[in-house]
């Protein structure tokens, strides 16, 4: 071969596996809802309630029965996600205040930053509630940062903490979206600041009563935790939020297509305040909470279309699942519970949101990606904590040593080339409580605290003696068998006190 002629052939061969390699480097949308339970879709078994988006992608992809959210609350559960390092190993990683600092230290490796170190742009639209700015806080009326964009994330588009904290704003990189200077947005959550009525004070202003908490500063008639003045003219509407959210995530699909992207959608659906767009209200008949459910439907739907006519579907790995369990009443008289009508938004698990019990953590987790996971069902024992490290195998990123420390990479299993279920899973209760997975067996370890949160309902999984659970033939944890089994019970005793000792 002439040399011309070999360097164009051999530049064509690189050109062609440059191609192969892109290729196999997919898309990923990541969707994250918030308080969705396990049985709140229909392709989990709801009945009072139709998910069509969602159970499409089941579907067309593969469903898994035993996934776990690593906590049962937002903010560890993100923590964990976000970094391979389960957050009850660090202090100060609990439900965030809206105006905490960012809580991942800026020097560690992160889901989206390995993604971006693999060459993927990296955006993140939604819920953040993992704090912002230095220690001490952010500055709103600034630069807000540390932030997303200092972990690893190229884009963000955030309501800073959740729908029920203040500031009710959005912060699109580093700055609150439309603030006008002349009107600084004010935040605190220790007093009142500014003029502005409360729900405590005022709640002829309502449109919607707090049930629990929740009134502080109203803002678009919905009192909210913590108080806040000014920034009149960038507060979110509540009823908007779905449609600005699935916006900007549809707009940096676009803008990345050539990818390969990353997209963390973090979506406000279903956590209270559930106040959804009208083309939802009343649409469910079980009252906001389900008309949220039917949002977040759509909000799935809009994004798969997306990749649809954008050509992306195949190449594109889909994830939806969410932080944690479901709550019916979180604080708000949104008559969730008058209305429920039979549905069970935990399906046969006991529990919920914040609970030690399984319907705390065992979440939906559903993975579409056409012609690389074949559709069908999952038993296997998956746990959220596992999405850093098996994205890093995915990309080709090696971990070092101490880098997403307590992430494995079980990429087959999410894949579902293999049904192999993780050794273990731990679970994180708000009062701190862990439990561990093994097999077919459950341990809650001993704590103190309320059998039953009154306010919520919800049952917590606390006692305070050792409990046992056979999960293959009690999967509604009824029968402690700690007492009938105490050599088991110590055993997995000793090995959640050697995990938590790593
Ligand atoms: C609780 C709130 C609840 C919700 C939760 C965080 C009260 C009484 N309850 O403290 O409404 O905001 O925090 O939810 O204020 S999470 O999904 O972000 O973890
Ligand atoms: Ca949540």
């Amino acid at each position: 071969m002439k040399p011309a002629l070999f360097l164009l052939f051999s530049s064509l061969c690189l050109l062609g596996q440059s191609a192969v390699v892109a290729q196999q480097k997919p898309n990923i949308v990541l969707i994250y809802a918030d308080d969705l339970g396990y049985g709140d879709i229909s392709c989990n078994g709801a009945t009072k309630i139709r998910t069509p988006n969602i159970d499409r992608v089941a579907r067309e992809g593969l469903n898994f029965t035993n996934a776990h959210a690593s906590s049962s609350t937002c903010t560890p559960s993100r923590y964990t996600l976000l970094t391979g390092a389960y957050a009850w190993r660090k202090t100060g990683t609990g439900i965030a205040p809206g105006d905490a600092a960012l809580l991942i230290p800026t020097d560690r490796v992160t889901m989206p930053g390995i993604l971006q170190k693999a060459g993927y742009k990296t955006g993140v639209v939604g819920k953040w509630h993992l704090g912002l700015g230095p220690k001490g806080g952010p500055d709103w009326n600034g630069d807000i940062k540390p932030g997303p964009l200092e972990i690893g994330f190229t884009y963000s588009f955030l309501l800073p903490a959740t729908g029920d904290r203040v500031p009710c704003v959005y912060v699109e990189n580093h700055r609150i979206v439309n603030l006008d200077p002349a009107d600084p947005v004010q935040v605190s959550y220790k007093e009142p600041i500014g003029t502005e009525p409360t729900g405590k004070d005022h709640p002829e202003l309502l449109k919607m009563l707090f049930s629990h908490g929740h009134d502080q500063t109203i803002i678009n008639g919905v009192s909210r935790i913590g108080y806040m003045s000014g920034g009149k003219s960038a507060r979110w509407v509540d009823e908007e939020m779905a449609d600005v959210l699935t916006g900007k995530v549809n707009q940096f699909i676009e803008t990345s297509k050539s990818g390969p992207f990353f997209v963390y959608f973090s979506t406000h659906d279903i956590h209270v305040p559930r106040m959804p767009h009208s083309r939802f209200a009343g649409k469910s008949g079980m009252g906001p909470r389900g008309d949220a459910i039917l949002q977040l439907d759509w909000c799935v739907g809009e994004v798969m279309k997306t990749l649809d006519r954008l050509g992306l579907k195949d190449n594109t790995m889909v994830i939806i699942s969410s932080d944690n369990g479901p709550v019916v009443d979180d604080g708000y008289k949104d008559q969730a519970v008058e209305k429920l009508n039979g549905h069970k938004p935990a399906g046969p698990l006991r529990g919920g949101k914040y609970s030690a019990f399984d319907a705390g953590t065992r979440v939906p987790f559903i993975v579409r990606w056409p012609g690389k996971v074949k559709p069908g069902i999952s038993d296997a024992l998956f746990s959220q904590v596992d999405l850093a490290a098996s994205f890093a195998e995915l990309v080709g990123q090696p971990l070092a040593k101490g880098e997403a420390p307590d992430s494995f990479n079980s990429l087959t299993t999410l894949l579902g080339t293999t049904k192999k279920s993780r050794e273990y899973v731990i679970e994180h209760a708000i009062n701190g409580t862990l439990s561990l997975i093994r097999g077919n067996w459950k341990y809650i370890e001993p704590s103190g605290g309320p059998i039953l949160n009154r306010e919520t309902n919800i049952e917590t999984g606390y006692a305070p003696q050792p409990q046992l659970y056979n999960l293959q033939t009690d999967l509604g944890e009824t029968k402690n068998l700690a007492e009938s089994n105490p050599q088991l019970t110590s055993e997995l005793a000793a090995l959640l006190k050697t995990i938590r000792e790593k």
